[in-house]
């Protein structure tokens, strides 16, 4: 992986190159701990329950979650949402997240499909009831390539970030919750015109300033190389004009935003495509 400081796109491109500077990553982590009778492919950790650890979601043939013991273990698996409700099988996205702002995660996620209708979703975390069954609250008409919840103009409730199949790029505002009804949200606001060649967009604060911003890989043609586009926040959920790093040595097929080092700073990973 490529370790990639924040405070500047210039050093946020200069470092997705691999720059000799970099050196190592520090070792952090311990030795791998197993985790029994679970075979899902992606997982989000969050504190579902409320009892101070750590939880783990995962996507299976429906959504699951492991009650965190805080010692990094994990046991009893339950299924997210009523077993007779609509299902969530082959959710695109999934993230513990409180949606309706009233403390405890819930969970948004959403399901893309080139055959079927996409849509944004939600189950209500219902404390010692479990979840709520899966209730959609934006359906969508394009098809849409990749989609995250994060609270874009800081009034403290997730919105949804949508990433086109056209490379266009936006988000719907989360508007808030009236009494006993899900979250309701604003029309589509648009971030980025459509961009062939768009493949994944992430959030963070990359620019240190309190609010979240977006970069997103694009690789315009497959013998190309890969780009970064840096949409900044100007706050409110406002974004300036894309910056773009257009020197990329190499394809990258993934990326994360996160302060893995807790020390404020947002870095950015990249990993290559598995052929190169
Ligand atoms: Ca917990
Ligand atoms: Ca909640
Ligand atoms: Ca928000
Ligand atoms: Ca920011």
């Amino acid at each position: 992986m490529t370790r990639i400081h924040s405070t500047a796109l210039a050093t946020l491109v200069a470092l997705a190159l691999g720059s000799p500077s970099l050196g190592a990553p520090p070792q952090i982590f311990g030795p791998e701990i197993g985790l029994d009778r679970f075979m899902g492919v992606r997982i989000s950790l969050g504190d579902l329950d409320g009892d101070g650890d750590i939880d783990l979601l995962g996507g299976q043939e429906a959504l699951t979650w492991f009650q965190g013991r805080g010692d990094g273990r994990f046991e009893g698996r339950r299924r997210i949402g009523p077993q007779d409700a609509i299902g969530n099988a082959s959710a695109s996205y999934f993230k513990g997240t409180d949606m309706d702002g009233d403390g405890d995660l819930d969970v948004a996620l959403s399901r893309l499909s080139f055959h079927q209708s996409n849509y944004l979703a939600w189950h209500e975390n219902l404390g010692a009831d479990g979840f709520g069954p899966m209730e959609i609250l934006v359906q969508m008409t394009v098809l849409v390539r990749a989609t995250l919840s994060v609270d874009l103009n800081g009034d403290g409730l997730p919105d949804f970030v949508v990433l086109e199949d056209s490379g266009r790029l936006g988000w719907y505002k989360n508007l808030g919750i009236a009494q006993g009804q899900s979250p309701r949200f604003g029309p589509f606001r648009s971030i980025l015109a459509p961009t062939v060649g768009m493949r994944l967009t992430r959030a963070g604060d990359v620019d240190g300033d309190g609010d979240m911003d977006l970069v997103s890989l694009r690789r315009p043609q497959s013998f190309q190389p890969t780009q970064l586009h840096y949409s900044e926040n100007l706050g409110a959920g406002v974004f300036a004009p894309v910056r773009i790093s257009d020197s990329a040595s190499r394809s990258e097929s993934s990326l994360a935003l996160a302060d893995m080092d807790l020390d404020g700073d947002c870095l950015l990973y990249t990993s290559p495509s598995p052929r190169d």
